[in-house]
Parts: C-alpha cells; structure tokens; sequence
C-alpha cells in the first residue's frame, strides 16, 4: 500500500529531493508548525496569563519573535486551517466552513500548498495530528485506501484524526489508511441517520461519561457522546485519554526518520478542543478542570517536542511556529467544568469574543516563531496572519512561489523588521471584518448577536462597527456615527479587497 501512495505521488522521489537538497549552497531549516486548536490568546503566561502555566510555550515566546498582533485567518478551524496551507483567504472558498467528519477534501489538488511548495524546494513533509480539511470525494468508504487526502495535497507523511476528536470517525488514520482496523468489523460513518440498534448521546444518557450541552448527543465512544454517527471499527477507535501521546510520539518519530533532513512538520495538536480529556496524569494539574488540565498537556508536549529536536541535535537549524486556529470557547458543548472552575483566568486575553466571534478574540491568537542561534528574543507588534506562512516560508527556502493572499513577511517573521501587512481580512462563520492600521471594521450582519450556549458574541449587528483598537482594544467604543471621514474609508477599503464575495455569506447558525 506505501507503494501505491508513493508510486501515485506526482512529486519529487526521494532521490530527487536528496539531489536537489545537495545542490543548495547553504542547508535548508527544518521547519515544525505547532497549531494548537482554540487556544486563546490569554491562555498562555507568555501572553498575559497568570493563572495556567505554560512553560513551554513561553521559552519559545521568550526565546523567539512573540506577535502581539497575529491572527488566524478564521474565528473557526477548517478555514484557517485553508488559508495556513493555501495562502488564499478562506472566504474566497465557499466550502471553507466547520466541516463534518464525511466532508470532502476542501483544498483541490492541483491547487498550491505550503508543504507542496517545501517539496519542490527539497524537503520531506509530515502532518501529525488534527486534519479537518475534508477527505475524499465525498462518498468516502473507510475501510479501503482514503483518498485523495493529506498524501495528495503535499504531505508525505500522514497520520491524522479526520475531522475533531468530537467527530466521528473517532480513528487514526495513517497515509489513508485506518489505523488497527479489523477488516471483519468495518466501519461505517454517516452524519445524517443512526444505524440500527447503536446507542446515542440522546437515548442511553446512562452510558455516557461525560455529559452534552449542546450539539454532541449522537454516537458514543469511550463514553464520550459525538457528533455524527458511526458503527463497527472497534479495534481501530481512538483511545481520547492517549491522544496527546499518540500524536506526540508520531511527530518524534518523524522528526527522528526524517532528521537528515529538511523536512517540514505540521503538529496539529488537538487540544484545549472538546472534548477535553487529559491523560490521568495531567487530571487536576491545572486546578481548573480538563480545560486547563489539557493546556497543561500540550504545553508539555511541546516541550518534549523541543526535547526530541535538542537531543537529535536539530534546534539551532529548526524555525518553529507556534500559533492556534482561532480563539478560546469554555462551553463548546460538553459539560466540563471550563466555566465553573475558570476562576479570574481570561482565555481571551484583553479582547471582546472569543471562537466564532468577529470580535478580536476570534482570530488573535499566541503568534511565536523560535530559531535558535538565528532568531533574536524580541516581541513584535507587526500586523501578520498565518495566511502569510506561505509566501514567507517561501522566501526563506528560496521559493518563487507566493499564495493569492499571502504576504512574504519573511524578515518580520524573523523578528529583522515591525513592517507587517496594512490591511488584513478577519472572518469569522463566513462573515468578514477588515483591520487596517489600528482600526476594525464589522459591516452589519444579520443573525443573533450572542450565542448563550457558547456565552460569545458573534459581532453581529444592524450597524457598521469601527473601532480603534490603539486605545479601545477591547472593542467597546464604536466610532462608526463620530468618525466618517475613517468609517467611508474603511468601507472603501472593506470592499476593494473583498468584491463580491458576500455571496458567500450565510445566516449565521448558533454553534
Ligand atoms: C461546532 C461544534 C463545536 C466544535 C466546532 C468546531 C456543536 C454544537 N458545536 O459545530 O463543538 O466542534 O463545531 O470547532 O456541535 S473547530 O475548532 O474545529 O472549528
Ligand atoms: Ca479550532
């Protein structure tokens, strides 16, 4: 089966890629992108908090460039995680949106992506960890070979979860294969009806472990009630409490494998994500309940992480991004004690909203490079979205290649420059926002303007929003009625970049 992906591959051979590599006068960085999933900005110490360790992180922020002004490109994971790989804004992709388990590939394949570009420049590509891109065609049958995937967009290695770990297929899959499934117990997944006789969320409360708020009431694995419906893989079903170490021992493995290099790792931790369950060892580590518990988790995950690069002797030739897919959400419905137990910590940090949110919250996230020896401690106010890692990783490797929306922000991300981008469309459930300069503007949408379930303002409203975060971060004063002169100006610009995209955009569903 390996041969079938590699012979299927219509890039680089290894031999290839080792010529190429040798000809480059100088070596090549491996490159390790650490993406955390809802990680808010004030979860971390480096960041402001003060009541959740996280050591890790923090001597990367300490040690490297720490953004205070870097952004997902969306307040929701899928579509970040399209703009991350493709460089393009995700709303110029209708389909970029929360996808289910059974989606199809989001990204087409003979579109460009970061790890495609890396191959053409030489190096091996790995992701370890969460996907929630899509897979296959839409009619996908998991116990055959799963395609097309990672392995047709630009990774060489793959060893994902498809979707969330509250989506079914609740399985690893390797190179699209299912991980440990038994052939005589296929499995089935389907996101619209149950199968017959399997229990739910909804009726056998008694088997569950942990309980649903909102949404997550249909099938039950290990006790945890999903979203979407499965049956059979038995032997093949993730075991959640072992997740942080499977994904992490998977990303040192590679890293060992592959430390001839260069190589490129994507490290899609699935943490502090629902539902929230730490190895026992971290239970309690926080104070805060599971939330926390898995912060505490994958900051210490990182650190193996850094470990394992230090002790194959890769740290001072290794760029390491940290960043996360969107902003916090305590309940995101699990009842898991993330509000009750929260005490004075604020995983927004100082902005307004939090995931799915327009507001700041939604897409300002912890923003980190480290390279040792290379990149000198520094914090950086410059303005930079992970839609631009494509463009500036590609100048860093001497790449031509640059994504539609993508800025080569090369020297700000090395922390040479603070000239970061002027303007910068935020999204957030398909609907946009643009900063430019120090300024925010929220054109009015329909919809709820507060989501109870999840306790976050969307950022809807019947008026234009505008507010200047140089003295307002917390987005509290709208200047739309006193400040014309900026909020025509705004518009202007608003609609200058996004055209007629607004076709895009849907009633904003209550997550
Ligand atoms: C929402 C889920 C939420 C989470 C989110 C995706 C409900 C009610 N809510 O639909 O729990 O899974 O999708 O999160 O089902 S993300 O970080 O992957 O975008
Ligand atoms: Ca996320």
């Amino acid at each position: 089966m390996i041969f079938i992906v590699i012979s299927s591959f219509t890039f680089l051979s290894c031999q290839d890629r080792k010529a190429l590599f040798e000809e480059k006068e100088s070596r090549l960085p491996n490159i390790v992108l650490i993406y955390a999933d809802d990680l808010g900005y004030g979860d971390v110490g480096a960041y402001g908090a003060t009541e959740i360790s996280t050591p890790n992180i923090d001597k990367l922020a300490k040690g490297g460039v720490q953004f205070s002004n870097g952004y997902a490109s969306s307040a929701t994971c899928s579509p970040s995680r399209y703009a991350l790989l493709t460089g393009v804004y995700p709303w110029r992709n209708k389909n970029a949106k929360i996808l289910s388990g059974t989606a199809p590939l989001l990204i087409d394949t003979t579109q460009m992506t970061l790890p495609k570009m890396l191959i053409e420049e030489g190096y091996y590509t790995g992701i370890v960890g969460k996907w929630h891109l899509g897979l296959g065609d839409g009619n996908v049958d998991w116990n055959q070979h799963i395609s097309p995937g990672p392995n047709e967009v630009g990774f060489d290695y793959a060893y994902i979860m498809a979707a969330t770990q509250d989506r079914v297929p609740t399985v690893y899959i390797e190179n699209g294969l299912v991980v440990g499934l038994d052939p005589s117990d296929p499995i089935e997944v389907n996101y619209h009806k149950n199968f017959p006789g399997e229990p739910t969320g909804k009726d056998n409360p008694e088997m569950l472990k942990m309980k649903w708020h909102h949404g997550h009431n249909s099938s039950i694995v290990n006790g945890i009630p999903r979203i979407g419906y499965m049956k059979g893989g038995e032997s093949a079903k993730w075991v959640d409490e072992d997740m942080a170490d499977t994904f992490l021992a998977q990303a040192q493995k590679y890293i060992a494998d592959h430390k001839g290099g260069p190589f490129f790792l994507y490290y899609a931790l699935q943490q502090p994500h629902v539902p929230r369950t730490p190895h026992p060892r971290f239970e309690g580590k926080s104070g805060m309940g599971p939330r926390g518990d898995v912060i505490v988790e994958a900051d210490w995950c990182i650190g193996e992480l850094i470990n394992t690069l230090k002790n194959e002797g890769l740290l001072e030739n290794t760029l390491i991004i940290l960043s996360s897919d969107n902003g916090p959400v305590l309940n995101d419905g699990y009842y898991d004690d993330a509000v009750e137990k929260l005490g004075s910590h604020t995983p927004s940090g100082p902005f307004r909203g939090g995931k799915y949110s327009l507001y700041e919250a939604g897409t300002r996230v912890p923003f980190v490079t480290y390279w040792k020896g290379t990149i000198q401690p520094t914090s950086s106010k410059a303005l930079i979205s992970q839609v631009d890692l494509l463009s500036s990783i590609a100048s860093l490797v001497g790449s031509k290649i640059r994504g539609e929306d993508s800025n080569d922000l090369l020297e700000v991300l090395l922390g040479k420059s603070e000239q970061g981008r002027e303007e910068l469309i935020l999204e957030a459930t398909t609907r946009t926002a643009l900063r430019k300069g120090d300024w925010i503007l929220i054109p009015p949408y329909d919809g709820p303007t507060f989501n109870p379930n999840t306790n976050i303002e969307s950022g809807n409203s019947d008026e234009y929003q505008l507010f200047n975060l140089l003295d307002d971060i917390g987005e509290q004063n709208n200047l739309a009625e006193t400040n014309k002169n900026k909020l025509d100006e705004m518009i202007a610009a608003f609609e200058r970049i996004r055209g007629n995209y607004s076709d895009n955009i849907e009633k904003l569903e209550l997550e």
